[in-house]
């Protein structure tokens, strides 16, 4: 039996599932007696810093987690659970942490890379540790913006150290107790096998027995991505269908291009980085009545365990009851059956025209609160431009940026317009206004497609992705168009896209997962095995 410390805002459903996929039985720490008398304790810290150590602080757990961790009883703490051990973080200023570690926790300040720090990234072991005695070196997958320092950490604690920009703290240990800044149940069957070790030995045996050496720098890989349209057909069966320039239907009918449990099932076990499903009529219907498309997520979250993101529908709605869901509602809701990111489409470009109108925000979009609770790394913007064409960057008051492939009538210069409404409407709004507010109102990562390219297997959109990530910090996931394992080559070489994402080619399987590995890694990309 493990006890789990869910303080309620979170998307622990990850770690429950890797748990119980691992033959154990969960169960929840409710009590301060709870977190003192369990056996092994693990720790899922979801959000801020400053929301999780006010959660403790209201529920009386800083005190028995503080007893607990100096009586060395078994303790696993994960992402903001291993922050939690310093003394405070800049992420929330005067709020006090368990200060089991000198120190602060800082953000990553390389100017050069994206932050949040997101993906699949090595691990430097220090000492041999049993929790690690099956892993061989593989990438484990991080999601953070703020992290531990090197210096800050005593030798007898410091397990292992990640490089991103900079050396941090990926994880600590000492006696039963340890705290990882990467996700174990989130990194596939090498997180599930470190997870295992904890859950099965008695203690955790620890060796000085140093590893690698410290000029070994790990690399954060280039994330595949696979994604699955998902919508109901005519025949109300819930399907994975895919579009020709978001067109989904043939003859009339909705491509049927399989089950959604299934395909994302596959995808995982051919190595897909992370699943991303959209909901794509979700724009029309409210989500949280769509219990097949929730049943998916609990369902597709009980087999795979890598990262799972969800788009459609997310955004304030009054029922036929006339009871109002808040934005932060809908999205909760997909977190608890699952999700570990939310992908905002439509709503997002409401929130970014009115920013951009007003000049400031009062911190009601969909975007702010769901960030505020869950983490701006949890909140993806899904963008879905067109491309307009003009002679001349003074023709448009949008933000143009020159073609290489020029209009139908020799134009040289092009914005991207934004839509809503999976394309159906197009907005006084381009590209850059979108992900530019997006990013300040608390946006973690870009989504961006580009119905244009979409299902087209000619390539990604080169210049839309250089054109977007020339504005912004957040991680750019590159989508649409792509056709063969070279386009994948091409996009992380001649771009700074941190992912790419497909669907026509995979589902199709006319290009499988590892071959795109393959093909990078002969070009000297980095890739997760
Ligand atoms: O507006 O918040 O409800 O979200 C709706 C979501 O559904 C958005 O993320 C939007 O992109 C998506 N969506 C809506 N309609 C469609 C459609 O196709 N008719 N799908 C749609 C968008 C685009 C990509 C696609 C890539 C790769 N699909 O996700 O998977 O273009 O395709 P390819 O590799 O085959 O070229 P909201």
């Amino acid at each position: 039996m493990i006890t789990i410390l869910d303080y309620g805002a979170g998307n622990v459903r990850s770690v429950r599932n890797a748990i119980r996929k691992l033959g154990c039985e969960v169960k929840d720490a409710i009590s301060a007696a709870d977190i003192l008398s369990a056996d092994k304790l693990i720790f899922p810290g979801v959000g801020s810093f400053g929301l999780v150590m006010s959660q403790l602080e209201n529920d009386g757990f800083v005190e028995p987690l503080r007893q607990r961790i100096s009586e060395n009883r078994s303790f696993l703490g994960i992402c903001v659970a291993l922050q939690a051990f310093f003394e405070g973080s800049e992420e929330t200023p005067g709020t006090p942490g368990l200060g089991i570690l000198k120190g602060q926790v800082t953000r990553f300040s390389d100017n050069e890379l994206s932050v949040p720090h997101i993906g699949w990234n090595g691990i430097k072991l220090h000492k041999d540790c049993s929790l690690f005695s099956n892993f061989q070196g593989e990438k484990l997958y991080f999601v953070h913006s703020y992290h531990g320092a090197v210096k800050d950490v005593p030798e007898q604690w410091k397990l292992a150290t990640t490089d991103y920009g900079e050396e941090f703290i990926s994880a600590i240990c000492l006696g039963n107790v340890a705290a990882f800044q990467f996700h174990p149940e989130k990194s596939g069957d090498a997180g599930l096998s470190i997870l295992q070790r904890f859950l099965e030995d008695d203690e955790i045996v620890i060796t000085r027995a140093a590893h690698g050496s410290a000029e070994d720098r790990t690399e954060l890989a280039k994330r595949i991505i696979a994604c699955l349209d998902v919508r109901s057909n005519d025949s109300g069966d819930l399907v994975v269908t895919k579009g020709d320039q978001y067109d989904v239907r043939e003859e009339g009918e909705v491509r049927n291009l399989g089950q959604p449990v299934e395909l994302a099932h596959r995808y995982f076990r051919e190595g897909a980085d992370e699943i991303t499903f959209l909901n794509i009529t979700g724009f029309r219907d409210f989500p949280l009545s769509d219990q097949p498309m929730l049943d998916v997520l609990r369902q597709t979250s009980e087999k795979v365990f890598v990262p799972l993101t969800i788009g459609g529908g997310i955004r304030e709605f009054t029922d036929s009851n006339g009871t109002f869901h808040s934005a932060l509602d809908v999205a909760s809701e997909y977190f608890r059956s699952g999700a570990d990111k939310i992908s905002i489409g439509s709503d997002a470009v409401y929130a970014a025209e009115n920013y951009i109108r007003d000049g400031k925000s009062d911190g009601s979009s969909s975007i702010e609160q769901i960030s505020r609770v869950y983490g701006a790394q949890a909140v993806v913007i899904s963008v879905d431009p067109r491309r307009v064409y003009v002679t001349s960057p003074e023709d448009t008051p949008h933000n143009t940026t020159p073609t290489d492939f020029p209009g139908p009538n020799g134009e040289c210069y092009c914005w991207y317009q934004c839509t809503v409404k999976g394309g159906r409407e197009g907005r006084d709004f381009d590209v850059i206004q979108l992900v530019t507010a997006c990013e300040k109102l608390g946006a973690g990562e870009i989504l961006l497609n580009c119905i244009d390219k979409d299902g087209t297997n000619s390539g990604f959109d080169l210049e839309l992705i250089n054109h977007v990530k020339s504005f912004v910090t957040i991680p750019v996931i590159a989508s649409s168009g792509a056709g063969s394992a070279d386009h994948f080559y091409e996009v992380f070489s001649r771009t700074g896209a941190e992912a790419a994402l497909a669907a026509g080619i995979f589902h199709r399987q006319e290009v499988e997962i590892s071959s795109v590995k393959e093909t990078m890694e002969k070009f000297h990309i980095v890739v997760r095995r």
